[in-house]
């Protein structure tokens, strides 16, 4: 552990994390920086910048000198899960890496239902060697991104290299190129009926929570190429309904989905989502926080706020992301 107090020191918590990589790279980026895991009691006036992935409740709300909290995700409901988060300015994740990472992600699925990758691989388990004659171009699918934030667009961008159409929703009115934008409650509808593949890229807010439910499905478009839609989810767990995923997959309201993210991670090893064909699980894989690229960069914004320069990346905490 690192022990310089000529700057304000940092505090780094974590749950579920090791944390050995994040203190070499803070160290690295920071040698002039002492970090901890612990403050030294709960008023520990020395720890002015929190560092955090699933931070313990309680841990940062007495802290007097605190300045900031840096998510160490892009996704931020982790850090709100606490009830008693200090009213300090909350930093998030934004990265070339993180949002390339994403972006890969994102055409991988997509081009992997597109190009009949499940039925294929089940084909080969039974090998049988059928052609589908019936394979669409890029161009003749609508992939409809939920959440045109900046990991939607950079996905969006790289979906319209591939030749699909893409259409979005967001909550305020956003313009992109070449995306069909739609917003708010008004431009649910028209977005759900214009897409195939839908990809959420949402934050967990109130005002998401659960918003992959029945009545979302039974609003989606049926009358594409693909049939019913296919779902992609690398947002975050609760913003799904998994009984209604299920059922959803049954009735044929849905036709496929990728699932990178759950309402509880890990995945329970008796959960029906295992062995069910039509979908495909990875497990919160989608955009791993990298420590080698995230951390000069949050360490230059401590050096930059205390220099009396503005935060950038900062989360609206009346919207919750
Ligand atoms: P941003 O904050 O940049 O974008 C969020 C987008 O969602 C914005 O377009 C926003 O609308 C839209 N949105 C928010 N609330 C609503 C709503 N109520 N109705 C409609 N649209 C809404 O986030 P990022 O793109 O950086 O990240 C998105 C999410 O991806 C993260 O919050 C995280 O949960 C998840 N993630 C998952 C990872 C993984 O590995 N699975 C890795 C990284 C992130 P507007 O533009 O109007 O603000
Ligand atoms: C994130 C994540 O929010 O990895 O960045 O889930």
């Amino acid at each position: 552990m690192t022990d310089n107090s000529a700057k304000g020191r940092i505090l780094l918590a974590l749950t579920g994390w090791t944390p050995e990589v994040w203190i070499k790279e803070l160290a690295k980026a920071a040698p002039d920086r002492a970090v901890t895991l612990e403050p030294d009691g709960e008023a520990d006036p020395s720890i002015h910048y929190a560092v955090v992935w699933k931070q313990r409740p309680a841990l940062l709300s007495k802290l007097p000198n605190l300045k900031a909290i840096f998510s160490l995700g892009a996704g931020v409901d982790h850090v709100f899960a606490d009830p008693d988060l200090p009213d300090v300015p909350i930093v998030r994740v934004v990265s070339p890496d993180l949002t390339t990472r994403m972006s890969e992600f994102v055409v991988w699925q997509v081009l992997d239902h597109h190009r009949l990758g499940p039925r294929y691989r089940a084909q080969q388990a039974d090998r049988i060697w059928h052609e589908d004659r019936g394979q669409k171009a890029a161009r003749d699918i609508t992939v409809g991104i939920m959440g045109l934030g900046e990991l939607g667009r950079d996905a969006a961008a790289k979906l319209r290299v591939m030749g699909f159409e893409v259409s979005g929703w967001s909550r305020t009115e956003k313009q992109v190129d070449g995306v069909t934008c739609h917003a708010g409650e008004a431009g649910l509808g028209p977005f759900l009926a214009s897409a195939d593949i839908f990809v959420v890229l949402l934050p967990l807010t109130p005002q998401t929570r659960s918003i992959l439910n029945r009545d979302l499905f039974v609003r989606m478009s049926k009358r594409g190429p693909l049939g019913a839609p296919v779902l992609i989810n690398a947002g975050r767990g609760g913003l799904q309904n998994e009984a209604d995923i299920l059922s959803a997959l049954d009735e044929g309201l849905l036709s496929a989905v990728t699932l990178d993210v759950f309402q509880q991670e890990p995945l329970d090893s008796e959960s029906p989502f295992w062995s069910r064909p039509k979908v495909t699980i990875t497990p919160h894989a989608a955009a791993a926080s990298v420590p080698s690229s995230l951390i000069v960069p949050i360490v230059r914004q401590m050096d930059a706020h205390e220099r009396g320069e503005p935060l950038s990346n900062l989360v609206d905490r009346k919207a919750g992301y």
